[in-house]
Parts: structure tokens; C-alpha cells; sequence
């Protein structure tokens, strides 16, 4: 085989686009973690594409390595077998190969679990994220132990079984009993999952409304969260886009009456140990609602609110002294990609006790701010302004 069927091959091409496919997600994770803050310059961007390049290079040099590698040891084979001597035992070669590849990929997974692993969350800091956190365990344990045994079992029979003149193969087409058992016994494990899963979402999203939660509306748009809460009646006003202004971004309806206290805040405070409902909204595009330390997380559909509920348990200070980070941070995410901002779409999440909450709603400005109070009279006085009105709420 040339070099140019090398190329050619629809393997090598394949293999060429998954090497490159993960070197530039990984690159971009890494320039996406270093420019958290919006400062992708030119230069950084001219750096991930260098480092794609410098990995798919280093791919193409490893599979010349690899066919020059199988040449020699091709030409190596024929000239013993002029020579009139025995030939390479390539079942031997294969045979290890799967060895070294089965040693390799365990230990490729261990590492992956012991250093991507130690990213992960620390422990849930809502009441409902035990659960989902229990059945993450349970589903991962199997998972894992489901891997580890068929890796095991395909690769070392692959190696203990390698072809030998020594040996003749037996001949077993068919076994009833081990077809029913590896699909009787995935079904049923997976059913289990599957139930689990529902109960646990249903008890997750059935949630009463009762007296004392606090609903927080949250509106995505590109690229940001607008946060309201409710001030001092706890009922949020309603809104519809139609209402829409430059001072009125969420539009609010003010001709109701729980509109006129409402809130607007840049932070997202949530006392301990309350029932918070967020009602999400999104303005333009699908955005999605994402807490990950609360395990919460909810889809942001234009024209169409959701809802999560969900109980702080452990406030930001006290999550700090368990995680010996005095720098720790609660944070809300965009986790849908939603455009060129979408990165930016993150607000810091504050959970605080009962009296610093208090504290905190007092000093909120209330959302009908002196240009909005001007708007609306002037929106009283002319009728006919609506429709220009209207028509400047559809082209946003
Ligand atoms: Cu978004």
C-alpha cells in the first residue's frame, strides 16, 4: 500500500477527523477556561488553531510511523521466508497487540476517571440533588463494572485465543441460554435505571405551590440573565413581549397590579432553606436555566415558561469552609449554546442566610424605574402609539 492509498483509505480519513474533532474540543475548553472573562483576542484564537494543527500533524506522523513500522516488518517477514525459514508468527503480533491494547485503555480509563474525576462537583447544595447525585453513583458504578468485565473479556480472549497451529478451533455457532441471559439481564437493569430515573424526576418536579416560596423570574436573552423578584406581595406581575421597550426589556405588564413593587436585581441571592421556584424565561433564542452545584437545570423556550424548584441547603459561606476556598462561588449558566456570547452568559449565585436575604431584597431597586414611570404616561396618554409599540416588541 503507497502512500497515497494510505490517504485514500476511508479509515485513516475517519480516524483523522474523530483526532481532530477532539483536539479542537479540547482546545477550545482550554481557551473557553483561560478567556472566561471575554477576551479572546486574535492571537489566542491564531493559538488554538496552531495547536489544532499541531495535533492533527502529530496524528498524521503517528499513522506514517505505524504503516512504516508494518512495512518493515512485512519486508522482514518475506526475507525470512526466501531464506527458507519460518515466517513472523502474526498471530502471535496481533494477539499482543490486543493486549497492549487492553492494558493500555484500562489504565487510559483509570487515569481518566482519577484526573477528569477530581473535577467533579462537590457535593449537592440542594435538597432534591441528593437524589439525582445517588442515582449519578448508581448509574456510573454499573456502567463502570459493565466496562471493566467486557474490555476484560474481549480483549483477553482476543490475546489467550489468538490463533496457534497447536490448537483447533471449536466450533460454537449458538447457545439459547447465554443469548437470554445477556438480554434478559441488561433489559432488566436498565428498566431498573429507567424507573429510578422517574420517580426520582417526578418527585424532583411534582412540587406543591405553597405559601412562603419565593418565585424568582429569570429571563435569558443573548447574552445575558435578567433577574425579578417579586418585592414585599410575593407575586410577580405578568409580562408579555408585546410590552417590550427600551426601559421595559422584560415587559412587564403594568396594568397589573403585583407588577408595581417588583424587583430587578444583578445577582441571583437565594435564602437558606427556602423553596425557591425560578420561573424561566427566554426572549430570542432556546437558552437553558443551569445550576450545577444546586443540580438544577431547565430549558429557556421563547414563548413558552418553565419552572424548577428547589431548596438551598448549604449557603455560599458555609460551602467555602467546606471546600477550604475562600474564593468559591455559586454560579448560574447558559448550558445550551446559544450564540457568539454564550460563553458570557454567567451571574454569580449568592445563597445567604434568612436575616442577610432580608437585608439584601431591602436595598433592590424596584423595577419600574423614573424612565419607565415617564414611558408609561405617555403610553396612557396616546393609544395609537401601541401599534408602534408592537411593532418595535416583534422586530426584538
Ligand atoms: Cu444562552
Amino acid at each position: 500500500m503507497g502512500f497515497k492509498d494510505l490517504i485514500n483509505s476511508k479509515k485513516i480519513l475517519s480516524l483523522f477527523a474523530a483526532f481532530m474533532l477532539l483536539g479542537t474540543n479540547l482546545l477550545m475548553a482550554q481557551s473557553t477556561a483561560t478567556t472566561i472573562a471575554g477576551t479572546d483576542t486574535p492571537e489566542q484564537k491564531a493559538d488554538m488553531w496552531l495547536g489544532v494543527g499541531y495535533y492533527a500533524l502529530l496524528l498524521l506522523l503517528g499513522c506514517v510511523i505505524v504503516a512504516i513500522i508494518g512495512k518493515i516488518l512485512k519486508i522482514y517477514d518475506l526475507t525470512l521466508q526466501m531464506q527458507g525459514r519460518k515466517g513472523l508468527n502474526w498471530n502471535n503480533i496481533i494477539g499482543v497487540i490486543c493486549l497492549i491494547f487492553l492494558v493500555a485503555g484500562l489504565y487510559g480509563a483509570y487515569w481518566s476517571l482519577t484526573v477528569q474525576g477530581s473535577g467533579i462537583l462537590p457535593e449537592a447544595a440542594s435538597e432534591h440533588g441528593a437524589k439525582i447525585d445517588f442515582m449519578f453513583w448508581v448509574t456510573s458504578a454499573i456502567t463502570l463494572f459493565v466496562f471493566f468485565i467486557t474490555q476484560i473479556l474481549l480483549f483477553g480472549f482476543a490475546f489467550r485465543y489468538r490463533g496457534s497451529e497447536k490448537r483447533k478451533g471449536y466450533y460454537y455457532p449458538h447457545n439459547n441460554t447465554i443469548e437470554k441471559l445477556w438480554t434478559v439481564i441488561p433489559a432488566i437493569v436498565l428498566t431498573i435505571l429507567v424507573v429510578f430515573g422517574f420517580f426520582t424526576w417526578r418527585t424532583v418536579t411534582n412540587v406543591d405551590n405553597k405559601k412562603g416560596d419565593i418565585n424568582i423570574d429569570v429571563t435569558g436573552h443573548q447574552f445575558a440573565w435578567e433577574i425579578r423578584y417579586p418585592g414585599r406581595d410575593g407575586k410577580l406581575g405578568s409580562v408579555n413581549y408585546q410590552l417590550y421597550t427600551a426601559n421595559n426589556i422584560l415587559g412587564v405588564n403594568f396594568k397589573d397590579r403585583n407588577s408595581f413593587d417588583d424587583q430587578k436585581a444583578d445577582t441571583l441571592v437565594l435564602p437558606v432553606n427556602r423553596t425557591i421556584r425560578i420561573n424561566i424565561h427566554a426572549q430570542d433564542v432556546i437558552h437553558s436555566f443551569y445550576m450545577p452545584h444546586f443540580r438544577v437545570q431547565m430549558n429557556a423556550v421563547p414563548g413558552l415558561p418553565t419552572f424548577f424548584k428547589f431548596k438551598p441547603t448549604i449557603t455560599t459561606s458555609e460551602m467555602r469552609n467546606r471546600l477550604d476556598d475562600p474564593k468559591f462561588e455559586y454560579l448560574l449558566y447558559c448550558n445550551k449554546i446559544c450564540g457568539g456570547g454564550h460563553y458570557n452568559m454567567q451571574k454569580v449565585v449568592r445563597v445567604v442566610t434568612e436575616a442577610e436575604y432580608q437585608d439584601w431584597i431591602e436595598r433592590q431597586k424596584p423595577y419600574l424605574s423614573d424612565q419607565l414611570k415617564k414611558e408609561l404616561k405617555l403610553a396612557d396618554r396616546g393609544e395609537q402609539n401601541k401599534a408602534g409599540k408592537n411593532r418595535i416588541a416583534l422586530n426584538n
